[in-house]
């Protein structure tokens, strides 16, 4: 957070409830621990009357994904000057180990010892559908990746989200680790470069005809067939094309930016609604309330 060159006194971490939620009391700025699955609605009125603050939300799959689920989604489209971190461990930490909205189907604990019967949410396939102008995932260990990936996110105008896959130890231990232990299963996401992975760069994506990405060997349909990474496309397809890979990680994975383009923010929109209104001098409310059809009730 130094290197962002932001005061710390005008930086603010609003969370909702999970131990996600406790990262502002592990932040020498101002934070707000606040109502289960609200921290975006929280947020949103912080960073539209001040913004002169840098407004950042921390969240976990359950705050995020079953309780705040509504309010994630509105202020993802709205493009809202925050910055969201999803802190996903696949489970809900703080209540002891329940599944969460991103456990992978048939996950067996307390809340489901025959198998979870539902299917997970992919958080940057949600992110993308709600047509977030910056989506990003990134790895809890590896401190270089997502500390580059944090300043890009600090710098966009609008909403940015980051999905950051957590080990949770005590309850979900390892649920990461085909992703982070085994390197060659990260597929690194850089812009304006072919889309490949493996130890020697040895496998690739290509896009099929379908719009889905197919997993390929480089040496078979050769570099020049490879997905060449946008993440300024407008539309987004390609973003979501490859947030499809892998639904659950258990496998070749897709970590980076996928998405970063630009829209009106809404604080600014707000900002300028309110000037215009101002302008227009003060309303009358009793005038209001007696425009247009009006009736009266009298006793019959
Ligand atoms: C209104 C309300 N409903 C349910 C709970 C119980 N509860 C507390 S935290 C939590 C889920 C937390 O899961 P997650 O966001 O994944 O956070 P983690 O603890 O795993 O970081 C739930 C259901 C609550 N505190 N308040
Ligand atoms: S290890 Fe799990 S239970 Fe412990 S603080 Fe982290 S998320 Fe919560």
């Amino acid at each position: 957070m130094p290197e962002l060159g932001i005061a710390r006194e005008r930086i603010v971490f609003v969370s909702g409830i999970g131990c996600a939620a406790r990262f502002p009391y592990y932040m020498q700025t101002y934070g707000l621990h606040s109502i289960h699955g609200r921290a975006p609605a929280i947020a949103t009125g912080l960073s539209t009357s001040r913004p002169d603050l840098s407004v950042w939300v921390v969240t976990g799959d359950g705050d995020a994904l079953s309780i705040g689920g509504n309010h994630l989604i509105h202020v993802l489209r709205r493009n809202v000057n925050v910055k969201i971190l999803l802190v996903n461990t696949q489970i809900y930490g703080l209540t002891k180990g329940q599944y969460s909205p991103t456990s992978p189907l048939g996950t067996k604990n307390k809340s489901t010892p025959m198998g979870s019967l539902d299917w997970p949410f992919n958080p940057v396939s949600i992110a993308l559908g709600a047509e977030a102008t910056f989506v990003a995932r990134s790895i809890d260990t590896d401190k270089k990746h997502l500390t580059e990936v944090l300043r890009r996110a600090a710098n966009h105008p609008g909403t940015a989200f980051v999905e950051i896959y957590q080990n949770c130890n005590v309850y979900n231990d390892g649920a990461f680790d085909a992703v982070k232990e085994q390197t060659e299963n990260q597929i690194r996401l850089e812009h304006g470069q072919p889309v490949r992975f493996g130890a020697e760069g040895e496998k690739g994506v290509v896009l099929r005809s379908d719009g889905a990405c197919e997993l390929v060997d480089v040496a078979t349909v050769g570099e020049e067939a490879l997905l060449i990474h946008d993440e300024h496309q407008q539309e987004g397809s390609l973003a979501f094309a490859l947030s499809r890979i892998s639904h659950t990680p258990h496998g070749p994975t897709p970590i980076g930016i996928f998405r970063d383009v630009e829209r009106p923010v809404y604080d600014q929109l707000m900002a300028e609604q309110l000037e215009t209104a101002k302008a227009e001098g003060a309303g009358e409310l009793a005038g209001l309330l007696n425009s247009g059809d009006t009736w009266q009730i009298t006793k019959g």
